[in-house]
């Protein structure tokens, strides 16, 4: 059982930190997985010398999988991880199921401010709107590298996940330049650490972070080797239909697909299956990305 000070902190800041989620063996066990999967062994993570380089998104060899927990069965145990699973029913309650939006990561971090929520403008679309139905999703981060040896650490902006009745001007003015020190970032990998109300959390190996996928975040600029496994929770309702949709039909470029039937019995044993899962096609104030950052994406991920 968490504390109320755990779940306080989830409630207003956007997002809870459980340090030694996972065990030695553990670590070492998704270790292996990822660089079997991705190719890239913890001595081929480095910069070399090219930091800050135009474009450039984490190290110069990096690997990252949408849909990666969902595809590999090697990663099914996260799914029903039970300290996992106990800490994000201490959130939402005990009715959480299993939301497909997972990605694995190899020396690879997201280094620009954004949301992983469907509805990307503060204040605009469905996941702002809680009047007929709370939004309790999460998403959850597992890090498996030391602060040491990669200097990453994953910022967030806490509060920038509540909807406002009333948004002040200083909150639009914090949205609007978050967003430019975003676009900016694919220039300069280091200024979205400049973000002043910014709390950074450095990770540690086993370490999983949870949060509401509306808060904004960011990855710092990594120096060294970084391993990440994200994976998804939510209850029932118009939100996690809308968001499970959004990943697995509307961001096509992200190349989800169905989840096997193996997994949806594991799932449903462990009580983690959607039960009412509606199909659509089209969801208001939906983000998508440029066009050409989408073609790209598309094409990157036909080659792997
Ligand atoms: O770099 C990270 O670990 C954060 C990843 C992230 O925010 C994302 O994949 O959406
Ligand atoms: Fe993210």
């Amino acid at each position: 059982m968490h504390t109320q000070e755990w779940q306080q902190n989830f409630r207003e800041k956007g997002y809870v930190v459980l340090r030694g989620f996972l065990s030695a063996e553990e670590i070492s066990y998704y270790t292996t997985k990822l660089e079997t999967l991705s190719g890239i062994s913890r001595g081929k993570m480095s910069t070399s010398g090219k930091k800050g380089r135009l474009g450039q998104r984490g190290l110069d060899t990096s690997w990252s999988t949408p849909d990666g927990v969902t595809k590999n069965p090697d990663f099914w145990p996260l799914i029903t991880h039970e300290r996992l699973v106990t800490a994000v029913r201490d959130l939402l309650g005990n009715d959480i199921r299993f939301l497909q939006h997972t990605d694995l990561h190899v020396g690879f971090s997201a280094i620009s401010w954004h949301r992983d929520s469907v509805n990307r403008d503060f204040g605009k679309g469905p996941d702002w709107n809680e009047s007929d139905a709370p939004y309790q999703l999460v998403r959850a981060g597992i890090y498996l590298q030391s602060y040491a040896e990669s200097g990453f650490r994953l910022g967030f902006i806490p509060g920038s996940h509540r909807p406002q009745a009333q948004i002040s001007l200083g909150r639009r003015l914090q949205e609007t330049r978050l967003k430019w020190v975003g676009a900016m970032s694919y220039l300069f990998v280091k200024l979205q650490e400049w973000a002043s109300q910014a709390e950074w959390i450095a990770t540690e190996p086993g370490d999983c972070l949870i949060f509401d996928p509306r808060i904004l975040h960011s990855g710092s600029y990594i120096t060294g080797p970084k391993y990440s496994m994200f994976l998804g929770y939510g209850i029932e309702n118009k939100h996690f239909f809308n968001h499970a949709n959004y990943y697995r039909r509307l961001r096509s470029e992200l190349g989800y697909a169905d989840m096997a039937p193996e997994l949806a019995q594991r799932l449903q044993a462990a009580g983690l299956y959607p039960q009412h899962l509606p199909t659509m096609d089209k969801i208001d104030d939906a983000w998508v990305p440029p066009q050409l950052m989408k073609n790209l994406v598309g094409r990157g991920l036909k080659k792997a």
